[in-house]
């Protein structure tokens, strides 16, 4: 029995909480920021089932404050009033016409868990939430769930503003207020329920797991205890004694008390240090280079592949919140991103989750976008905008959709053919030029550098005709974009100028001619 437990564990079968339960090869999932359900519902049917795509985070579906000061901030959702499905991207039913519509095309959703806080302290009371539910924050008083002033931390924060002040103290980034949010106390078993019969009900209505926003202000076993209480997932979707998958939003870019490596034993971590080193790399700043990604991964500090939820930017480091800085790349910096992206979802280390955005009018004041608060594209009744679809397949009404980009699309697909394969066949110039391969499945090669690069290298791949995937792709046996001629000996020639639209290229056999 024991042997049988331990073949299972080692074939990966049962790795619990670490798991998305995606599909097999469905290797990636794609957050929809602020996406209303009945979008998502259809965006898993007509797109993301036929592309690969294994799952999608979704913003967070429980009631929030309404903000009119600023107008309807996306970040409002970041402040709870209850734990009713019941927000701008859609009502409780819609919510779960989506989960059943997506799970049967074979499409995950993740929750965004608020539970480190309700709204803020200077929220008011009223019904000015998104269900009407009545709250008072200077009573501490949230009906609707209910929690009352002994369910929050207060007292047991020691600092003079009741706000963190130091992150360099981990018991005030815990249990003091973040950004003058209520913090709640997450050591009474009560508040512990609460939480646990919210993700509970979540799961039950199908979904596959959880993005725990501000993992990092609750303490590692506070999130034990309630993930201790949470069932397993619908079987009717899923397997007999399946885990949610749990991926903890703890930003550690070093240097802090508080570390990514605290919250191994309850799931995956975000690991931000990706992003902001991955920009760092491709903006060539701090004298950094390609080439020196040869032993991208752990062999950067990250945390271990099995552990890291990795992205090229989020919702808060596009817009300058959160962590990251200025190296961050996101769609306002395309040619770069669509690099960044593509290099992310070739390499092996992590997994992978693809940022999808709106537009909004960035406009920046001594070096700070002054609109970083701007919602969801939205009608006048502050309702938002459907995500229309344009004949050439992009989106529109300011829904940017960089999953739909054709570059980062079959990235997707790339990653979900070379699944398994090993990281090999590095090649670089020393420089900003360089290429790897997925064992005998996939490669890729990218010149980064000021000049035109002709280099031939081994790729590991069958001798054919590949369609590069970046140019264009296969079509009815033909190539819309380049062609890549692998010969006999696995080596390929590559001539990548400068003035191409996406200096990269990226070949794999399901694009083999
Ligand atoms: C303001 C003042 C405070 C004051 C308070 C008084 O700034 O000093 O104490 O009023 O009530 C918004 C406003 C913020 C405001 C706060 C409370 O920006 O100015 O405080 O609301 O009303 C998002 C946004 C935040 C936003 C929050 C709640 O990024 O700006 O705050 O939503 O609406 C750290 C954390 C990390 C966090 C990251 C942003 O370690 O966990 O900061 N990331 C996650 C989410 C993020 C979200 C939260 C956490 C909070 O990804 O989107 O914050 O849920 O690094
Ligand atoms: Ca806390």
């Amino acid at each position: 029995m024991q042997v049988l437990l331990l073949l299972l564990a080692a074939a990966g079968l049962c790795w619990g909480q670490y798991n998305p339960n995606t599909f097999p090869k469905r290797t990636s999932i794609v957050h929809l920021f602020e996406w209303r359900w009945q979008d998502i519902a259809q965006e898993c049917e007509r797109y993301l089932a036929p592309n690969g795509f294994g799952g999608v985070q979704v913003s967070p579906p429980n009631e929030n404050i309404v903000i009119t000061s600023p107008n309807r901030p996306w970040w409002e959702r970041y402040q709870p009033i209850s734990y009713k499905i019941c927000t701008r991207s859609g009502n409780e039913q819609e919510f779960r016409d989506m989960v059943a519509r997506c799970n049967n095309v074979g499409v995950r959703i993740y929750v965004d868990a608020v539970v480190n806080h309700m709204c803020g302290a200077a929220g008011g009371s009223g019904t000015h939430s998104t269900c009407g539910s009545y709250f008072n924050t200077g009573k501490e008083d949230f009906p609707a769930v209910p929690y009352s002033g002994w369910d929050f931390n207060d007292g047991k924060c020691h600092t003079g503003s009741g706000e963190i002040e130091n992150y360099g103290d981990a018991n005030q980034v815990r249990n003091c207020r973040l950004s003058g949010l209520l913090d709640l106390a997450l050591d009474k078993d009560y508040v512990r329920s609460k939480i646990a019969e919210y993700m509970n009900n979540l799961i039950d209505m199908g979904v596959a797991g959880f993005r725990l926003d501000a993992a990092k202000h609750m303490w590692p076993g506070d999130i034990k205890a309630f993930l201790d209480k949470l069932h397993n997932l619908n079987t009717q979707w899923f397997s007999e004694g399946t885990r949610p998958f749990i991926y903890q939003e703890v930003i550690d870019l070093g240097g802090e008390p508080i570390t990514g490596s605290q919250y191994f034993g309850n799931g995956r971590v975000t690991e931000f240090k990706y992003g902001a080193k991955l920009g760092t790399v491709l903006r060539k700043w701090d004298g950094e280079k390609m080439a020196y990604l040869k032993n991208w991964g752990e062999g950067w500090g990250f945390v271990p592949s099995d552990r890291a939820l990795v992205f090229v930017d989020n919702h808060d480091n596009q817009r300058g919140h959160g962590a990251g800085g200025a190296s961050i790349l996101t769609f306002w910096d395309a040619r770069l991103y669509k690099m960044a992206v593509g290099f992310m979802l070739a390499h092996p280390y992590g997994f992978t989750r693809v940022m999808s955005s709106f537009r909004w009018p960035r406009r920046f004041e001594n070096g700070k976008d002054v609109n970083d608060w701007y919602g969801p594209p939205s009608n006048s009744d502050g309702s938002t905008k459907a995500v229309t679809i344009n004949p050439d397949t992009t989106c529109g009404n300011d829904w940017v959709c960089e999953h739909r980009w054709r570059q980062i699309r079959n990235m997707v697909i790339f990653r979900n053919v070379v699944d398994g394969e090993p990281f090999s066949n590095w090649w670089d110039n020393g420089s900003n030029q360089v290429a790897f391969g997925r064992g005998n499945k996939g490669f890729i090669i990218f010149n980064n550098d000021d000049w035109n690069m002709n280099v031939n290298v081994q790729t590991g791949l069958p001798s054919g005709t590949y369609c590069d995937v970046i140019s264009g792709q296969k079509e009815n046996n033909r190539c819309t974009g380049k062609q890549v001629f692998v010969s006999g000996d696995g080596k390929a020639n590559f001539q990548i100028n400068t003035d191409a639209e996406d200096p990269f290229i990226a070949i794999h056999v399901d694009a083999k001619l």
